[in-house]
């Protein structure tokens, strides 16, 4: 550590020597991020409230009204008038909480003790750690042959320990939808805690389905959800970190409380203890501004472009995974490599992400993609192709 205090001009110029090895959203050439830029609004008002700690929130009123109220509006689009949760520092955290909610129930009314969860093979690896931190048991389930989870699989493999039984709406890997009304009905009929991990597709689902598209319900309207990841930092246009989880009853924050004698308040839920406001309150401004009709807008564009995107690869001789559900698209050449392919990929500047199951270049088209970004994009393949000899 340097001695002597440095300049503010001197400490601004070094750390601009770093920022230009960053990239940059806005060129249009990261194509397998979740993320995206966020919107310049949310960043004032994100730094306008850095003080604000919502681990002692007595201090800080305004910031908890807000986040109060970020969460009935999470609510209000997820069919749920009166939802209890955070915000928190994203799809982890909210997981996270999720599955210590569902295994501390399981523990206090039905004395369950080795926690088994059912989980699809599609998962985030984010239950993964949950695993690890809250000593449970990942049940991994199989797919169908649209990269769903099998539903007769989930019933054959629940158990006396089973504690939580997880689906996805917008998996990481490929944007598919799990048939949530199936798990819902064996969430009740098995008096089992249902959470869905709509990190992802949380943010666009239902407005996709406000304008005609007809995708699947995942919602707090099925009666066996009991809790809802969301991710404002993805499809919501939040600064990072922001995630959100939802659940429909207060009991399931009630079995997570730790006391916080000396605070301001009396006992905390959340995983974090000094916890920064500013994403709540960001998510708040960009949530007004965007309003249900911007976000209709947005999620559009992002399909028309999936679109686009998934019909010209087809006309190239590319294959595609499956036909998206979501704005993912997953793809491969019969005669290049998947991993030669990314590489090259990426020497042209594309910074595309493979998923793993299956094998493919998988693209993200997040709202910072644009038309004439694919377009470049797709002359960029069509030049590799050239230079492979393949037509
Ligand atoms: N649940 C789902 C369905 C997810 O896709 C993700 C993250 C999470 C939970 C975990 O969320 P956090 O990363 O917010 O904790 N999905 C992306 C992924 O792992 C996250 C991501 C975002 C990766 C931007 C890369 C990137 O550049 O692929």
């Amino acid at each position: 550590m340097n001695k002597e205090p440095l300049e503010e001009k001197e400490i601004l110029k070094n750390l601009a020597k770093y920022k230009i090895k960053d990239s940059d959203y806005s060129h249009g050439r990261i194509l397998g991020s979740m993320c995206t830029k966020a919107d310049p609004l949310a960043k004032k008002v994100f730094h306008d409230f850095l003080d604000a700690n919502l681990g002692d929130p007595g201090l800080f009123k305004g910031t908890q009204f807000l986040e109060e109220e970020v969460i009935r509006d999470i609510g209000s689009f997820l069919s749920l008038n009166n939802p209890y949760g955070n915000i928190v520092t994203g799809g982890t955290e909210a997981n996270l909480m999720a599955m210590r909610a569902a295994r501390n129930l399981a523990k206090n009314e039905k004395n369950i003790i080795n926690s088994e969860v059912i989980i699809p093979k599609s998962a985030h690896f984010s239950f993964k750690k949950a695993e690890d931190m809250l000593n449970l048991k990942l049940i991994e389930i199989d797919l169908d042959e649209n990269y769903k989870v099998n539903i007769d699989s989930v019933e054959e493999n629940l158990s006396q320990n089973t504690v939580a039984i997880v689906g996805v709406a917008g998996t990481t890997e490929l944007g598919m939808i799990d048939p949530i009304e199936d798990l819902s009905k064996i969430a009740i009929d098995n008096e089992v805690y249902l959470h869905v991990d709509a990190a992802f597709g949380g943010f666009s689902i239902p407005f996709l389905n406000d304008i005609g598209y007809k995708l699947p319900n995942f919602d707090f309207s099925l009666e066996g959800v009991s809790s809802i990841t969301v991710d404002p930092h993805k499809m919501g246009l939040a600064p990072i970190p922001s995630g959100g989880i939802l659940f429909r009853e207060k009991k399931y924050l009630d079995v997570m409380a730790v006391e916080s004698p000396y605070l301001t308040s009396k006992e905390q839920c959340t995983i974090v203890g000094t916890r920064l406001g500013a994403p709540a309150v960001a998510t708040w401004a960009i949530m007004k501004h965007m309003g249900r009709k911007g976000y209709c807008e947005l999620a559009d564009e992002c399909m028309i472009n999936t679109r686009f995107l998934a019909d010209a690869l087809k006309k190239e001789g590319f294959e595609l995974v499956t036909s998206p559900e979501l704005n993912i698209v997953a793809f491969n050449h019969p005669k290049i490599a998947t991993d030669d392919l990314a590489q090259i990929l990426e020497d042209n500047g594309w910074m595309v992400s493979s998923s793993s199951y299956p094998k493919a270049i998988r693209i993200v088209l997040m709202g910072h993609i644009n038309h004439s970004h694919l377009i470049e994009f797709l002359a960029t393949l069509r030049e590799i192709k050239n230079s492979l000899n393949i037509n």
